[in-house]
């Protein structure tokens, strides 16, 4: 774990930038803001499309999306303009009564899914937290596993969130260490290996909850044929097949689920990140009344969960993926964006990993680490996050153009050729 420096004192980084506004307001954040991140040294003050400005009037090209929240890019029009006209009417309601978005939203998304019914929650953990709820309700209520003795089927080198029962099935020391006791009731196999997890399930077994492809891990693609295979040993089990597609949906991977590359339709979708288009905070589990059904009245909830304000930014997000020009656009420029890749390959990079516009890029360490690498593409105008040492992720905005992306490889050639 790095940390950098802090001057006890004013509370400002050891690697604090020339700029004083920026220093001045890193340090501020230094001083009160708990360091449970190590972000780059640049503060943005306004952004749109896939630009942000930071305090000092210089622009950035985002290739991070807020690790895919943004997908439709910063302040797009027509979520903002959803946004302004709902902050008109009402804003929260809680679920102790009814508003008029939550019905309209949550039948627009489950059509999207092909599903029945929807439970809206906030964030993404919450999302994944309430699919480990439902998959044990259902284990006990439909399938009849003995109560308490459910087991959910997990995959090495996960990521689903940060609350103490997700981090229970992390194999992430990182992640895990000075958190514990943690939550039993998970079983970890490798990714990409179908038959670890036929092996793993057993009568107890509730669900098989995956990442179509992991995002943390580095932008992992698993061989073709592993989600269909999960769905055929799902099926012949009698378990849930739970697909995390926080950071895979949307669009992101040129498809509106990266389940829809293999033509593959889990039981249950989690859903966040862009789903609140990058305004709200807003996620959900998505899945047929056989199952969602199963959770009666008082048994789960949230204060902001199927908020108004965040179920009509939902219902634009929706109606933008129905086209499928998101996903047509991302297809295409992702495909430009891995040939430009893969003209640095042999020359600083070792390795691509490409779907839809989403790719990882591992860095030769002779060249430096993926974080040294993202601070000289910061200081070139890029913005880029590290992942695991030696790889960066790059995930533009899907309004992004493709001069642009050449331009931020050209800039990546550029830190590369030193
Ligand atoms: C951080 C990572 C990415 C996710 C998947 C659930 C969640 C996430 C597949 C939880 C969230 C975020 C969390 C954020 C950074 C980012 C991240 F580096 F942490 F792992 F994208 F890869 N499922 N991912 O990717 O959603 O509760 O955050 O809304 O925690 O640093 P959330």
């Amino acid at each position: 774990m790095t940390t950098t420096p802090v001057d006890g004192l004013s509370g400002a980084r050891a690697d604090a930038p020339a700029d004083a506004l920026t220093g001045e307001l890193i340090a501020a954040e230094n001083a009160h803001v708990a360091h449970n991140y190590h972000p780059l040294p640049v503060v943005v003050a306004r952004a749109e499309g896939a630009w942000v400005t930071d305090v000092e009037g210089k622009r950035y090209l985002d290739l991070l999306s807020a690790y895919s929240a943004l997908n439709f890019g910063h302040r797009h029009p027509a979520l903002v303009a959803a946004a302004v006209d709902q902050l008109g009417r009402v804003t929260l309601t809680s679920r102790a009564f009814h508003n008029d978005r939550l019905g309209p939203f949550a039948e627009a998304l489950a059509a999207l899914c092909g599903k029945d019914m929807v439970l809206p929650m906030n964030t993404g953990a919450e999302a994944v937290e309430t699919g480990i709820k439902l998959a044990r309700a259902w284990a006990y209520r439909v399938k009849g596993v003995p109560e308490g003795a459910a087991t959910i089927v997990v995959a090495d080198g996960n990521f689903h969130g940060r609350t103490t029962t997700i981090v229970s099935f992390s194999d992430d020391p990182q992640a895990r260490a000075g958190f514990g006791p943690f939550t039993p009731g998970f079983v970890s196999v490798p990714y990409g290996d179908a038959e670890a997890i036929a092996r793993a399930i057993d009568e107890n077994t509730a669900a098989v909850l995956v990442e179509p492809i992991q995002g943390e891990a580095g932008v992992v693609i698993p061989p073709e044929g592993y989600l269909r295979r999960i769905r055929e040993i799902c099926d012949e089990k009698n378990v849930l097949f739970i697909a995390d597609e926080i950071q895979s949906g949307l669009a992101r991977v040129g498809t509106t689920f990266a389940c829809d590359r293999e033509e593959v339709v889990p039981d249950v979708y989690l859903l966040g990140k862009a789903l609140g288009g990058g305004i709200v905070p807003l996620s959900a589990v998505v899945a047929d009344a056989a199952v969602l059904g199963v959770i009666r009245p008082g048994e789960h909830g949230s204060t902001f969960g199927g908020n108004p304000l965040a179920c009509a930014v939902g219902q634009q997000v929706v109606e933008m993926l129905a086209s499928g020009e998101f996903q047509t656009r991302a297809q295409a420029l992702g495909e430009h964006l891995e040939q430009a890749l893969q003209a640095l390959v042999g020359a600083g990079v070792t390795g691509i990993r490409v779907a839809g516009l989403w790719a990882g890029v591992d860095i030769d360490p002779a060249y430096g680490t993926g974080r040294e690498i993202a601070e000289r593409l910061l200081h070139r105008g890029v913005l880029v996050k590290d992942t695991h040492g030696q790889t960066i992720r790059i995930a533009p905005p899907l309004v992004v153009r493709a001069t642009e992306l050449d331009w931020a490889v050209e800039q990546l050639r550029l830190v590369l050729a030193g």
